[in-house]
């Protein structure tokens, strides 16, 4: 086998099945190896964002990595806020980028770069394979290292992928993760001797009904807080699922929020912290008197260790409750009606990819009521993550129907997502939360003292000049589009595009 057979082959045998890509000259190789497989889908995304977001939605729903295939430092370069994200969330997802063959790299020739410094800042992980006999030992390394929730970045070389090698095909079997039973021990201590008001279990990462339920039951056996990440890999949520208090996005409420605690343990979840510094407000929101506690770290058995930590602490089943659900609203759309009209027509299974920004803000306070769903945020922060994510979890999980909450800046980030969901026929619904601006920033412009939106720099954080015409620009990569203004318009668009088969676009026109 060649050396790119050897990497496509040892993909397969560690689980792989699925390639999102943008590739070049320096990645034929592969793509024709894993063409040749028949486990193995390969998709393609006209922008390596789209390849690594899609790469994030589809790690964190499968539970198991797939790969981005992309074109030199480049193309990696165009893949790395989306990386980032995958990296800062714990989704597993390995990245593969080609490079000129070993003898041609003191060429200099146009492509040349420095490829594994710029995997560096956004990988876990970063190898480069010195030699063809190498090629399927790495490419193992790399998946052994993303199966524990990493990003794992493997340069190849293309004269490695096309020589013939000798080596073996290394098989890495399915990572299965344990927990610390004396953390289980110290954490029961600690809880049982807290004030309970003052103590608190922070949970994060991939929040399914089982860890929620578990989490929930050690806050009643002790009867302290239950807190959330502010933005885990996914989380469940319905009427009946418990539903944490979310950490807070504002600097000064989440120091305000973590103030009283005497204990803080952490289940799945990394010590709070603020998302930007301001003037007034610290850094590290969590007290240094606080008693922080590993229960479980992201990539443990967080489930096993809660399940371990109820047969300690004991105490009954919380009571079953439910919340109202959702109604649907008439009259004008808000953000609040947007959020009442999403929440009360989505339905059941839902995955919802969440990068509404400002436009979600009633929405996430609506989880706890919607039909059961499954949450899928932006974990690290940098926009156009949306579309991309959208792809991958719906690949992920072809039997759920997909709703994408995007906001209209966001959106452009990686609008060509959408001719990717065109050609799969992805049962994808976004929704364009349009409020034709970047209104988070005008808001932290005004926050920091530049005065209010008629000032000199609102021009840089508003969009209607020209003005984004969303149906066109979707139908135009052949995903049905439509724009409503009222809160009955968008539930109407809703069910009609939840009726038809593919992907569709809405754009929510929010009144200003
Ligand atoms: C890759 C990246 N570039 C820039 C930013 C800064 N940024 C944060 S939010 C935002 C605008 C978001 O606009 P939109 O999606 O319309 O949401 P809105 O603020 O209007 O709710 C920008 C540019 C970022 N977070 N990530
Ligand atoms: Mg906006």
């Amino acid at each position: 086998v060649t050396g790119a057979e050897a990497l496509a082959r040892t993909a397969v045998a560690g689980g792989i099945d699925m390639v999102f890509t943008n590739p070049g000259t320096t990645e034929t190789h592969l793509v024709a190896a894993f063409e040749a497989e028949p486990g193995v889908r390969q998709v393609l995304c006209l922008f390596e964002g789209v390849c690594t977001g899609a790469a994030d939605g589809y790690g964190r729903i499968a539970g198991k990595p797939a790969v981005a295939l992309m074109h030199m430092g480049p193309g990696l370069a165009n893949g790395l806020a989306n990386l980032h994200n995958a990296r800062r969330g714990g989704a597993p997802l390995v990245a593969v980028v080609g490079d000129h063959a070993r003898s041609h790299r003191n060429v200099d020739a146009p492509l040349t770069s420095d490829i594994a410094s710029l995997a560096g800042a956004m990988s876990d992980w970063v190898r480069t394979t010195g030699a063809p006999d190498e090629v399927s030992r790495d490419m193992a390394a790399a998946i052994a290292v993303a199966q524990r929730g990493a990003v794992a970045t493997l340069v190849v070389p293309t004269d490695c992928q096309w020589s013939t090698v000798d080596a073996p095909i290394v098989s890495i079997p399915p990572w299965t993760c344990g927990f610390y039973e004396h953390r289980v021990a110290e954490t029961a201590e600690a809880l049982q001797a807290a004030t309970p008001s003052r103590a608190a279990l922070l949970i994060g990462g991939r929040l399914d009904e089982a860890t929620l339920r578990a989490a929930d039951r050690v806050a009643h056996a002790v009867g302290c807080r239950l807190l959330v990440d502010r933005a885990p890999q996914f989380q469940v949520g319905s009427v009946d699922v418990p539903a944490p208090e979310r950490l807070e996005f504002p600097s000064d409420l989440l120091a305000q929020q973590l103030a009283a605690l005497d204990l803080l343990v952490l289940a799945g979840a990394e010590l709070p912290k603020a998302f930007f510094a301001t003037t007034h407000s610290p850094n590290h929101p969590v007290q240094p008197d606080t008693r922080v506690q590993l229960l479980a770290e992201p990539e443990d058995d967080v489930l096993g260790a809660l399940q371990a930590l109820v047969e300690v602490l004991g105490g009954p089943e919380p009571d079953p409750s439910s919340r109202e659900p959702v109604t649907p609203p008439t009259g004008a759309l808000t953000r609040e009606s947007l959020a009442a009209v999403v929440g009360s027509t989505q339905p059941s299974g839902a995955l919802v990819v969440d990068e509404a920004i400002t436009s979600g803000f009633p929405y996430r306070r609506l989880l706890d009521r919607c039909p059961p769903h499954t949450w899928v945020p932006v974990t690290g922060g940098a926009i156009g993550f949306g579309l991309p994510a959208a792809i991958g979890v719906a690949l992920a999980a072809p039997e759920r129907t997909v709703l994408a909450l995007v906001g209209d800046g966001s959106a452009m980030y990686t609008i060509q997502a959408l001719w990717t969901q065109a050609r799969l026929g992805l049962e994808v619904t976004t929704i364009i939360c349009s409020n034709r601006r970047y209104a988070i920033l005008a808001g932290e412009y005004q926050k920091a003292g530049f005065g209010d939106s008629q000032s000199s720099a609102a021009h840089l954080f508003e969009l209607q000049r020209p003005e984004l015409r969303w149906p066109e620009l979707s139908a135009s990569m052949g995903v049905p589009g439509t724009s409503v203004n009222t809160a009955e318009g968008l539930r109407a668009a809703l069910m009609r595009a939840l009726e038809e088969p593919g992907p569709h676009l809405i754009e929510a026109q929010l009144v200003p």
